[in-house]
């Protein structure tokens, strides 16, 4: 296929498909605490192994959040928290929207010792840990880039995976609003809804609907809300005994984070999230002043220029204390 992909894309798109095409028997992973992108990715990859008539499991660490269930084929991830025996070890495996091999998480057990890896990411940070890897940092989603493998490997386009597609990016530009909102994602996106899919459906089904724990956490984490003395960074902070007291599943803290960002006259906003006595999870958001991103690799996270994530371990007030000090330094 003589495409518009810039040559260097395409030579890696073409290294994903001769992956493919010389194995079988794929192990699908995504990162641990899978977000809309992550599952979508994994579904998608699924479909298209499937179209290509490989053999494949997919996985991830812990169960897929509820608000996915509805996507076909969801219920077949295999959840490697509930697994009793020893599964078979995969000589193959694609990791789909993994920034590098840790965010794989306990996943990596599936994989026998001398595994290939497929790397398929977005993510600025991605460590390139594959044996061949895609990489497109200025992809909206990695479900963006499944998608062009599929088109490179003229996978047909059919409504289960025209529906993962969507999903993904969906997700992952917070409903068509984040700066990674392109052309392209838009000229793929109406693509998908000429296929069929309903949008409206899916934004209400993953973007609008909260569970009851979710706005119990909203109402106590907005109680926290706190800024810095200038202003510029605001933040909010849910301790372990909110996450327990709400019945608070990992990701009904989604979208707290922009509540601290989405205020004027703020730079970066944070959301504390208290695992344990000594480890906090931080989310980093920013708008278009900071990139978050180096701030988060400089605690050992990573992620995005304006997302991104990382762990801190010490008590809540202290990781407060660590991540604005720093961020305030980036801003300066
Ligand atoms: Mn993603």
């Amino acid at each position: 296929m003589s495409s518009s992909f810039p040559s260097a894309y395409e030579e890696q798109l073409q290294a994903a498909k001769l992956f493919i095409e010389a194995n079988d028997h794929f192990l699908v992973v995504s990162h641990l605490n899978p977000d809309g992108d992550a599952i979508s990715s994994t579904l998608a990859m699924g479909c298209l192994l499937r179209c290509l008539g490989k053999s494949y499991v997919t996985a991830n660490e812990g169960p897929i959040p509820d608000k996915f269930a509805f996507l076909p084929e969801c219920g077949s991830i295999v959840d490697l928290s509930q697994l009793s025996s020893h599964p078979d070890r995969f000589a193959k495996a694609i990791a789909v929207d993994c920034a590098d091999r840790e965010r794989i998480g306990q996943t990596q057990q599936l994989f026998a010792a001398d595994c290939a890896l497929l790397n398929i990411d977005h993510h600025v940070t991605n460590t390139r840990f594959g044996e061949v890897n895609v990489v497109r940092s200025d992809a909206a989603a990695t479900v963006e880039m499944i998608y062009e493998l599929a088109r490179y490997c003229n996978v047909p386009i059919d409504l289960e995976l025209a529906n993962c597609v969507y999903t993904g990016l969906l997700t992952d530009t917070g409903g068509f609003r984040y700066a990674n909102t392109t052309p392209l994602v838009m000229r793929i996106a109406a693509e998908l809804l000429d296929l069929g899919v309903q949008g409206n459906a899916l934004a209400q089904q993953t973007l609008e609907t909260m569970s009851p724990a979710q706005i119990g956490l909203l109402q106590r984490a907005l109680a926290s809300l706190a800024f810095s003395a200038d202003k510029r960074i605001a933040w909010v902070a849910v301790t372990a005994e909110q996450l327990a007291e709400t019945g608070a599943a990992n990701e009904d803290t989604d979208g707290l984070v922009n509540y601290a960002r989405n205020i004027e006259g703020v730079d970066v906003g944070l959301l504390f999230k208290q695992k344990s006595e000594r480890e906090v999870k931080v989310s980093l958001r920013s708008s278009d002043h900071a990139d978050v991103s180096g701030i988060a690799q400089a605690f050992g996270g990573g992620g995005h220029a304006r997302a991104a994530g990382c762990s801190i371990y010490a008590s809540l007030p202290e990781a407060i204390e660590q991540v604005v000090r720093k961020v305030g330094t980036a801003l300066s």
